[in-house]
Formats: C-alpha cells, structure tokens, sequence
C-alpha cells in the first residue's frame, strides 16, 4: 500500500504521449479500502476471529485445552495480532493486555494486515487451477468480497466509468488478482455497453500457455498481453480505431472463431529512453494515505517508482525466472541516468514525493555513478547530503 504499482502509470503516460486519453485506477487499494471500512467485511471477520479465541479461553478454564485448542488459539492470535486495535480492544478487552494489542494508530479506511488472512479465508488467494477460477467466476458471485464491492456504491461508480470506454486494460502482476479480474471482467462483459477487455502483466507473461489459452477461450477476456505492453497497447488502440485486423498487433492473444488461440509476434522491444516519464493520477495517489478521508489532501504515497532498467544483463540463475518474464530475448535495456533524473524531478514537482524507488533487476555499476551529485542536488528539494544518497534496497 505504501507504493503504487508503476505499470498503469507508464502505461498511461505512453498512450498518452501517443494521442490517447487513458486514465488509471487501483482497483486494489480501493477494495482493500472498502474492505477495511468501519463495520465493513474486515472488522466482521475480526471480530468473529476474536469470538472464537473468547470460547477457546472460556473452555481452558474449565477443562485443560486440548492440543488441537491451543493450536487453534496460537493461530487466531497471530491472525488477529494483525488486525484493527478497535476491534480487538473491543472484543479482547478483558483477556489481552493493552501492551500486547498492535501499537498501531486505528486509522479509520486504512487498509490492514489482517487483508491476506482474510483473502485465504474467503478463498481469494489459493491457487487454484483455470478451470476451477473460470467455473467459479461463471457462478453465482453473491458471497465473493470483491463482486461486492464490485456491487457497492463506489464499485458501481467505477464499473460505469470503465464500461464508458472503448478498452479496459487489466495489469495483473500477482497470480492473486487473477480471480477478482475475471470478476471484474464479468462485471464489464455483462453491461449493455461493454468495453473491449485486455489483460496484461507479468502474471500473463508468466502463466503456462496451456492455462493461459483455457483463460482466452472463456467469455470473459478478449485479449492478452504478455511481457511490455506499450506497443502492443498503443497498436490495439489504433486497430480498434481504425478497424485493422488483429494481426498487426504485436504481442496480442487473441482466440479466432474456431477456438484457436492465436499469438501475433512479439513486440520488438522497447527502446527505454523513449519512454516518457510515469503517470501517477494524482487523486488515486491521495487515497494511498488513509489521512485523506480525514479531510488532508496533501498526503500521497511517500515513495514512487521510477524505471531505470529492464532485463537482467546476467540472466544466468537457475532459481530466478525474470529473465523468463522480460521476453524470449531477455534484452537488456537501460534508461539514461539523466532521463532518470529528469523523471525524478518531474514527479517530485507533480506530486511533492522526495522519495524514489529505482526499479531495476540488475544494475551496471558505473550507472549509479553517472548519476551526477550535480544533478542529485538540482533535482532535491531537500538538498542534505542524507536524503540526496542512493540506497539500495534489495529483497
Ligand atoms: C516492484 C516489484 C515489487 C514491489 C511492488 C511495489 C508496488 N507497489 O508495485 C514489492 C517489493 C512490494 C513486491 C512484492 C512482491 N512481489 Co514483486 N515485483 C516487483 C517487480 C520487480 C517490478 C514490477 C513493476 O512494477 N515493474 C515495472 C512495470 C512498468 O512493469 P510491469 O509490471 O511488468 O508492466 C509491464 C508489462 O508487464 C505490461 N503490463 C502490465 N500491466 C499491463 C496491463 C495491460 C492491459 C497490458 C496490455 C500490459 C501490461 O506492460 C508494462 C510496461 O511494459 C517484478 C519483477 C519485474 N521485473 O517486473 C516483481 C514481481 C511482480 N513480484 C513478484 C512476487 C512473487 C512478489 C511477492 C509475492 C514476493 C514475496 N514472496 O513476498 C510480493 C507480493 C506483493 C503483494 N502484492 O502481495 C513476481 C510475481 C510472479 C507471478 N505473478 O507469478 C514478480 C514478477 C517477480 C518474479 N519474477 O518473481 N514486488
Ligand atoms: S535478476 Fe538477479 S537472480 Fe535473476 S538472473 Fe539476474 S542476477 Fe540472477
């Protein structure tokens, strides 16, 4: 949460630069939102959660706890150990220290920790297989959390705006998505306007090809993207415009009316230095700090991303699949280390972030170091030696 996803915004900026209106919205934060609501699904589920641990500690003090007890107790704490202090602090009252509930502040709207135990528990993200997400997705929805939002006020609102337009990309980069994007998908094909569904990102790019042809033959998506999206993007916009076949879009999967599964030739890549500089849409950035609903609008995220290579050089670990997901060529780009500054400077004016992430899988040396301090301390605008450092952060 702390960080947007960088894919809609360069996305965006590229159909932007290219003569296209598009615009970006975080699905996943604003359901996490949602979720979280005051009385919303998450502090049902809570409190349910701290129901279960009153009764198991009621029974310990009739009975000694059997083994399966205490190991039902050591998980509910850990889960809800994770959740909102409200909620606990009202339904733990009596058994939990107050030094043991989460120091946390209790932020009304903010998205909580307790979500990814909650998504398990709804069956949100298990892995299961195309076949059992596409049976699911095609069933009756009322239960599943996201198809609720999806119904609310604010999802509605959203579904409208989306089903207004003539494409509708979905950036996927984790295999959890998968199931709430077929949902919404659903959400969109069965308005009387639908628009034309894409789906991309490195969960395309990196699903087996036999999941991903069960995925284009449903009635749900219409078109899939793997690896960079740019060109294939900019092209299936033009085609849609100006009726051109689906072949001369690079990239695309698209299933012909026999059920074929079709896979044009991938886009050549891109060279990134023509890449024009990410855009954040900066109302969706604001809903990233839960002090917005209090009435600040000047919170944004305090850290946003910035490209800087694609590729790995060494692309040799037998362990790693990046190299896998940049293309059949692995090809190595890298983005000036002045564009880069110059991206850095923009969106510090843009937004007021003094905090960049470079992404990147693997760095020349020397391209730090072209990195001039020079330029560093012109772009800062909190020029002290500290905050004008690179660090590295790895994970
Ligand atoms: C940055 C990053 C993170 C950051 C995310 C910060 C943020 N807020 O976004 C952090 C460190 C938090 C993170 C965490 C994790 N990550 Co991560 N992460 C990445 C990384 C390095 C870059 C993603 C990125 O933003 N790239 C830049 C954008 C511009 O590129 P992109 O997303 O690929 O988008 C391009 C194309 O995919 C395509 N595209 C994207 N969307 C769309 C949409 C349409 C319609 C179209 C046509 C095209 C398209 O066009 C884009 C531009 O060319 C990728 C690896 C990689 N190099 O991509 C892994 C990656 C996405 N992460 C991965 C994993 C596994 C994780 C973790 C689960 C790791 C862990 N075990 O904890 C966690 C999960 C986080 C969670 N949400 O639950 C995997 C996902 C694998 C998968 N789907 O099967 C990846 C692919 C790395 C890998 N190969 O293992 N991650
Ligand atoms: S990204 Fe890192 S782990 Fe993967 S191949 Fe390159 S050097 Fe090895």
């Amino acid at each position: 949460m702390g960080r947007p996803h960088m894919a809609p915004a360069q996305l965006v900026a590229y159909l932007r630069m290219n003569g296209f209106s598009a615009k970006s919205f975080d699905l996943s934060l604003r359901f996490c939102r949602w979720l979280s609501r005051e009385g919303g699904d998450l502090d049902a589920w809570e409190a349910d959660l701290a129901r279960q641990y009153v009764a198991l500690q009621e029974a310990a003090r009739k009975g000694p706890p059997t083994r399966s007890d205490r190991d039902a107790a050591r998980r509910l704490v850990e889960l809800i150990s994770a959740g909102s202090p409200r909620i606990l602090a009202k339904c733990l009252g009596p058994y939990v220290l107050a030094s043991t509930l989460p120091k946390a502040h209790d932020r009304p709207g903010a998205p909580r920790l307790s979500y990814v135990s909650f998504a398990q528990h709804h069956g949100i993200v298990r892995a299961p297989t195309m076949t059992h997400l596409l049976q699911r997705v095609s069933a009756p929805l009322d239960s599943d959390p996201f198809f609720r939002f999806c119904a609310s006020a604010e999802g509605s609102d959203l579904i409208d705006q989306l089903s207004d337009c003539d494409i509708v990309g979905v950036s996927l980069a984790y295999w959890q998505q998968l199931f709430p994007s077929l949902v919404l998908a659903r959400c969109l094909k069965e308005r009387s306007r639908s628009p034309v569904v894409v789906f991309g990102g490195n969960q395309i790019t990196l699903l087996p090809s036999d999941t991903l042809d069960e995925l284009m033959r449903s009635a749900w998506v219409d078109f899939a993207v793997p690896y960079e999206g740019e060109t294939p993007l900019r092209d299936l916009m033009v085609a849609l415009r100006d009726s051109l076949p689906w072949e001369q879009v690079p990239s695309l999967i698209h299933v012909e009316r026999d059920g074929t599964v079709r896979r044009n030739p991938l886009a050549r890549p891109i060279d990134l230095d023509d890449l024009p500089t990410p855009e954040y849409d900066h109302e969706e950035l604001l809903l990233h700090d839960p002090a917005v609903t209090a009435g600040d609008r000047e919170k944004v995220p305090r850290r946003l991303m910035v490209l800087a290579t694609r590729g790995c050089y060494w692309g040799k670990c037998a362990f790693c699949d990046y190299p896998a997901a940049t293309g059949p060529h692995h090809t190595y780009r890298v983005r000036s280390p002045a564009r880069v500054v110059d991206d850095i400077r923009c969106l510090q004016q843009r937004h007021g972030v003094a905090d960049f992430e470079l992404l990147t899988e693997s760095l020349p040396p020397q391209w730090p170091r072209s990195l001039r301090p020079a330029s560093w301390r012109a772009t800062s605008r909190y020029p002290s030696a500290r905050s004008c450092a690179p660090r590295v952060l790895g994970y």
